[in-house]
């Protein structure tokens, strides 16, 4: 069997599984809320990164029951801890152009209860970089519903900044990139983030940092006044008990 076949009965079989990497609020500390990133535990090649086989899903159209297997596993884990937490979950090109997105979003809040405001879709510079009007009505049917909209890896695409005027998004997610040079005392690269700080702030829009691996990085942040971020040296994607653990006790 391909890994193709074997992704198609994985869905059945119960073998995808969602990791949960806390987003923090660096005025505070306080985890705000998780994003969900998929992992795929194979009964013999092992867990199985989700590079390997987004790709696949999405050729293969086996992206649309995934990615809603993926909203509704992360809605109904956010319900069940029980306390509100907002819950981020990547949405890819083909999951967004396929289908009707917005109506298996408002199908997935009704059936598992979620706080439409507490639902994040991530999405990438590539699907607005089709600046059409149906992916401009599509963004609207999904504003509509209440949910957040974030602009992913800020930064890394071929997109003008003309689409953050035109998309009404409400959290630009700067990519861990520029976030790894932060802390060297490398004036040009604090001055970047500095300046995508300040435009998602004059956009109306949170800004997250991705990618914190170390105390000086989330310093400099800190001091930039970006609201919130994300990374290794807060916590590592971690499955749902330890993510409803340190919801419970904090960092
Ligand atoms: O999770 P890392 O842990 O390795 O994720 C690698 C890539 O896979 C990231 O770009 C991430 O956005 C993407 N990814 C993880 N989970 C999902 C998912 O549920 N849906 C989609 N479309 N992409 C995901
Ligand atoms: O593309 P997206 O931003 O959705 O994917 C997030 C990816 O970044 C996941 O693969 C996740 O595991 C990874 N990630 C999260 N924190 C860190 C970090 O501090 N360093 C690195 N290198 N990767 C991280
Ligand atoms: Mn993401
Ligand atoms: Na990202």
């Amino acid at each position: 069997l391909s890994l193709a076949d074997d992704l198609r009965l994985a869905l059945d079989r119960d073998e995808l599984v969602l990791h949960y990497q806390p987003t923090v609020d660096l005025a505070t500390g306080d985890i705000v809320g998780f994003e969900a990133l998929v992992r795929w535990q194979h009964p013999t090649r092992g867990m199985v990164p989700p590079l390997e086989f987004i790709g696949i899903a999405e050729s293969t159209g086996l992206i649309v029951p995934l990615g809603r297997w993926v909203l509704a596993e992360a809605c109904r884990q956010a319900v069940a801890w029980g306390r509100p937490v907002k819950m981020a979950v990547n949405v890819s090109v083909r999951q967004f152009e396929a289908g009707d997105l917005a109506a298996t979003v408002a199908a997935v809040l009704a059936e598992t209860g979620m706080p439409a405001d507490q639902l994040c879709l991530e999405m990438t510079e590539s699907v607005l970089l089709t600046d059409t009007d149906e992916n401009l009505s599509r963004i609207v049917g999904l504003k509509a519903l209440g949910v957040m909209l974030a602009m992913d890896d800020f930064g890394t695409g071929y997109s003008s900044l003309a689409y953050l005027r035109r998309f009404p998004m409400d959290v630009l997610k700067i990519d861990r990139s520029f976030v790894d040079r932060l802390g060297s005392g490398d004036a040009e690269d604090e001055t970047l983030v500095n300046t995508i700080i300040r435009l998602g702030r004059r956009f109306g829009m949170l800004t997250v940092a991705e990618g914190i691996e170390n105390e000086a990085q989330l310093a400099v942040l800190r001091g930039m006044g970006c609201d919130y971020a994300q990374g290794y040296f807060l916590s590592r994607p971690v499955p749902a008990p330890e993510a409803g653990a340190l919801l419970e006790a904090g960092l």
